[in-house]
């Protein structure tokens, strides 16, 4: 689709530039072109043939070949029904400012990264819990608006196995642009796995303080697979495997990680996190340790 989408880019930039092109030269023409002088009745025909050739048949031709461009490739992003292997479905819900992504088929969820497979199409069901989102992949194409109350179907599919960037694209608060979708197409087998590791997880909650601390300061608002069920803010149940923390304002390891628990207030200013500084580093230093081991 994304191919698609660039052809009809590159014909419209072609055809703008002969028209530009044929444009000047006839400006040019005209400059250059003696003053004369015309009957009443030869002006006539001459503003005619400019009316019908310039104002009509060339708009309508233009328009005719663009058309015959637009409408298969917007047809290819339609979620039109298709013969053989069915789509997979896949629920991705915009909040501020992250990326809930949901495998309605096997139950499986995750945050802030959208796994797919390679050649086949996904339909990508998009809404949003808060404001008005954008789900955009450039590389694979499409862009569609997430609107609180409503679910758009974008179908996509990844011709490569790659990484690729996704971004918010509609202006949704002071966090916007930390809004990233970290995107990777999985040949088929991969992708079957990776599904397949998250289906039945299940994780112990962490011991001592850290244990008390997450079920009173976390768990109401995150999810942790077999720990807590809160549904305010990013599933935890395989965090560890995730590039990025905060939709990609900070690495994934170790130190991102501790920097994440006592500081995501300046890393990422205004989210709905709140600030826990009375929490002993020791105990944020467990919890760490902890939020390390959520793979499956
Ligand atoms: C009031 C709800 C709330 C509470 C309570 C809360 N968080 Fe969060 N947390 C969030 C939100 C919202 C985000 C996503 C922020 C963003 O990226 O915009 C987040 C993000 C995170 C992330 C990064 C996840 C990711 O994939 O990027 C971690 C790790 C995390 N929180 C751990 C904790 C821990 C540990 C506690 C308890 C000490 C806690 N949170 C308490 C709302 C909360
Ligand atoms: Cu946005």
């Amino acid at each position: 689709m994304a191919r698609d989408v660039a052809n009809v880019w590159w014909a419209m930039f072609g055809f703008s530039v002969l028209v530009l092109l044929v444009v000047s030269a006839l400006w040019i023409y005209a400059m250059l072109r003696r003053p004369q002088t015309y009957s009443a009745e030869q002006a006539l025909r001459i503003n005619r043939r400019w009316i019908i050739g310039g104002g009509l048949i060339l708009p309508t031709v233009s328009i005719i070949a663009l058309l015959a461009f637009g409408i298969p490739t917007g047809r290819s992003m339609l979620p039109l029904p298709v013969e053989g292997e069915q789509p997979l479905r896949i629920q991705v819900v915009g909040h501020q400012w992250w990326w809930e992504v949901r495998y309605p088929d096997s139950g499986v969820v995750t945050a802030n990264q959208f796994i797919l497979p390679v050649d086949r199409p996904v339909d990508v069901e998009v809404t949003s819990a808060d404001v008005i989102h954008s789900f955009w992949v450039p590389r694979l194409g499409g862009k569609l608006d997430m609107v609180p109350g409503r679910t758009n179907t974008l179908r996509l599919q990844a011709s490569q196995t790659g990484v690729f960037r996704g971004q918010c694209s509609e202006f949704c608060g002071s966090q916007h642009a930390h809004m990233i979708l970290h995107v990777e197409a999985l040949e088929p087998d991969a992708f079957a796995g990776w599904v397949e590791a998250r289906r039945e997880l299940a994780h112990q909650p962490p011991s001592g303080d850290a244990g008390r601390v997450f079920d009173e300061r976390c768990g109401q608002c995150h999810r942790v697979a077999g720990v807590s069920d809160g549904d305010r803010a990013p599933d935890l149940s395989d965090l560890a495997t995730r590039p990025t923390l905060g939709a990609g304002v900070i690495a994934n390891d170790s130190e991102g990680l501790r920097r994440w628990l006592s500081d995501h207030q300046s890393l990422k200013h205004g989210i709905a996190m709140p600030r826990h500084d009375d929490i002993p580093e020791e105990t944020l230093g467990q919890l760490a340790d902890w939020l390390e081991t959520l793979a499956p």
